[in-house]
């Protein structure tokens, strides 16, 4: 950005509170509102008053409703404009110098040229608007693991969820210092308001929408969406994007993993970190409530959606959730699937996209059984059952609830620990009707990273390619690895010899289907039984037997009290059907030869075993 005419203009009126003492993140910011030419420039304190400010605002400006103050205070609905509901996978890119350092996977541009766009686009872009300055830590505040970053935005709905989100607030400059790390962030909606042209509810670009990252400066410039993870630059950009690559550097590991804490009744605890592509529900594992058989268990939540590893001190993966805060899909969210995300729903919440109800509250698909008589949809129309029936949703597919994590009544309570928490398991599951059994450890590591590199689940909706359609998900990281995907395997292949003590690692699968399609596992807090037999794995306490997939449990090795559940069922969760498996090894062939060169030989080796088992 060397634009050295308007930043004679502008940079000298621009002046940072006194607690920023980082002369380059004021030249930075200086730099940037001389192209964007903003009207006024806010640095966010990350205060109470602040986001009550904030929040106000935007309800004069119409982009907040705010709910009813005793059915569900301190919340807020935000309609988005309809163009604006989701990722934009086909405008995310990954500008690294080389076209093959992002891979068979990703968009890519030279950073030349997609900076040139940009600064085209940026310049100008935050006319009539406010600049706000907000600082975040990616993880507890001065935690190792943590990172931070600064996110230089125009949109205020990012403000407070940022403040939601992530630990965000002036205490961040503290940490920094006066020359401290921190990846910067640029991010604005893209609609310019002409002198006396009033703003809508929810200002963004139809036309033109771009999520840019830049991996070997890690750098996030993302233009013309406000939504989520589009506009929330903390999260899928940096937290996964950008981390994925620190990690490839600096040996460690960003990954699209909750990370979920069980005590068993005589007080072992042992945190598991799993990952879940789409529709798997993993929210409701993270915040799972074991059956009452289970007496004395208890599931504790660290995280719902990203964990970050680094090698620690005792030979064991230390893991932190560098989030504060979830920002989950809410229909289909309930007091059946998960009560945990219910109560942590009751105040304090920002909801998008949802329907509102005649007295202020909130309703989605999936909330109840029965829809209400009469809802405002999320579009801000009239609508009744019938409606409903006619297939036009109350609430968007993808409508969000973004809310603390402190309000969630399973929070482990070493959510905030600097120092991590040690993982004694990764579990990797999709959605699969066949093929993939309950459950099943891997017995090597290079064996578990090939049931995560070749990961596949059965898509719910037509948003990604035909619906019931297998689409392949390494690591469930497919849309958030930063680099290319060959690499990734590569790193994650010598992770597995950077500690002493590397995690086992289990597939697991809630989502068999019968021959008549129904489900033949009852999933949800039932999903306790196979967390217990892993956790019991990893003390060397339960049994298993060698199957070609791995080490599964016979009917008697899960705890089955309280459920009746027929062995025969059991076997169809279980079962391996060999010439499905002879399909599953053609679809996997087809992944590695999109990977192409940088395939690592162990996962080729790993395929010829498993095919020799499949066979034998
Ligand atoms: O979240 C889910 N989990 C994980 C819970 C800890 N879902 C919802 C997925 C959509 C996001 C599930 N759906 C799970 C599951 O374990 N299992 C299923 C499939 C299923 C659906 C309904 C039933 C059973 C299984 N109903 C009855 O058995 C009555
Ligand atoms: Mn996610």
């Amino acid at each position: 950005m060397n634009r050295p005419e308007s930043l004679a203009s502008l940079a000298a009126s621009v002046t940072a509170p006194d607690f920023v003492r980082h002369p380059r993140i004021l030249g930075w910011v200086r730099e940037f509102a001389a192209l964007a030419k903003p009207d006024r420039i806010v640095w966010c304190d990350g205060s109470e008053a602040e986001y009550r400010r904030l929040c106000d605002e935007m309800v004069e400006a119409g982009t907040l409703t705010p709910l009813d103050p005793v059915k569900r205070p301190g919340s807020f609905l935000a309609r988005s404009d309809p163009s604006d509901v989701a990722r934009v996978e086909d405008r995310t890119f990954i500008c690294s110098e080389r076209e093959e350092d992002a891979g068979p996977t990703n968009n890519w541009r030279t950073p030349r040229e997609m900076r040139a766009t940009l600064e085209g686009l940026f310049n100008g872009s935050m006319r009539g608007r406010t600049l706000y300055v907000v600082p975040f830590s990616m993880g507890p505040l001065g935690s190792p693991i943590a990172q931070i970053g600064i996110e230089l935005t125009d949109s205020p709905y990012v403000v407070v969820s940022m403040k939601l989100m992530t630990r965000m607030g002036k205490a961040v400059y503290d940490v920094l210092g006066t020359d401290g790390a921190y990846v910067p962030c640029l991010h604005s909606v893209g609609a310019p308001l002409a002198a006396g042209e009033r703003d809508g509810p929810w200002p963004c670009n139809p036309d033109t929408k771009y999520i840019v990252h830049y991996p070997e400066t890690r750098e996030i410039w993302s233009y013309g969406s406000g939504y989520g993870g589009n506009a929330l630059l903390g999260k899928k950009c940096l937290a996964l994007r950008i981390a994925s690559v620190m990690g490839r550097d600096e040996g460690w590991l960003a990954e699209h993993m909750l990370i979920l804490g069980v005590t068993s009744p005589v007080g072992d605890k042992r945190y598991v970190a799993a990952a879940f592509p789409s529709a798997c529900g993993k929210t409701n594992f993270a915040m799972l409530i074991p059956p009452p058989e289970f007496e004395g268990w208890k599931v504790t939540t660290i995280g719902d959606d990203i964990a970050w590893l680094k090698p620690g001190p005792d030979g064991h993966f230390r893991a932190i959730n560098p989030e504060a805060g979830y920002f989950g899909v809410a229909p289909g969210t309930s007091y059946e699937s998960n009560p945990n995300a219910m109560e942590t729903l009751k105040a304090d919440v920002i909801f998008t996209n949802v329907a509102l109800t005649d007295d202020g509250d909130v309703w989605w698909e999936g909330m109840s059984k029965e829809a209400p008589a009469h809802l405002i949809d999320w579009q801000g129309n009239e609508w009744t059952p019938a409606d409903g029936k006619a297939g036009r949703k109350a609430a968007h597919p993808n409508a969000r609830f973004t809310v603390s994590a402190t309000r969630c009544p399973s929070l482990d309570p070493a959510w905030d620990d600097p120092a991590g928490v040690p993982i004694s398991a990764f579990v990797f599951g999709a959605r699969r009707s066949d093929t993939m059994p309950l459950v099943v450890e891997a017995t090597s590591w290079e064996s578990g990273v090939y049931l995560a590199a070749t990961m596949g689940s059965e898509m719910t909706a037509a948003a990604f390619g035909k619906l019931g359609e297998v689409r392949r998900d390494p690591f469930a990281m497919l849309p958030f690895c930063g680099y290319h995907v060959g690499d990734y395997f590569r790193h994650w292949l010598a992770m597995g010899k950077a500690v002493a003590h590397p995690p086992r690692i289990f597939g697991v699968n809630w989502f068999r289907k019968d021959a008549e399609g129904r489900f033949v596992w009852p999933g949800f807090g039932q999903n306790m039984r196979v967390l217990k037999w892993i956790v019991e794995r990893c003390a060397g306490t339960a049994k298993g037997r060698p199957t070609p997939l791995g080490i599964g449990p016979d009917f008697d090795d899960l705890d089955w009290r309280g459920l009746q559940y027929a062995p025969e069922r059991f076997a169809q969760a279980t079962g391996i059907d060999r010439a499905a498996w002879q399909r599953e090894l053609v679809a996997h062939d087809e992944l590695f030869a999109r990977v192409g060169e940088r395939r690592p030989d162990a996962l080729v080796s790993e395929r010829a075993k498993l095919e020799e088992r499949l066979s034998g």
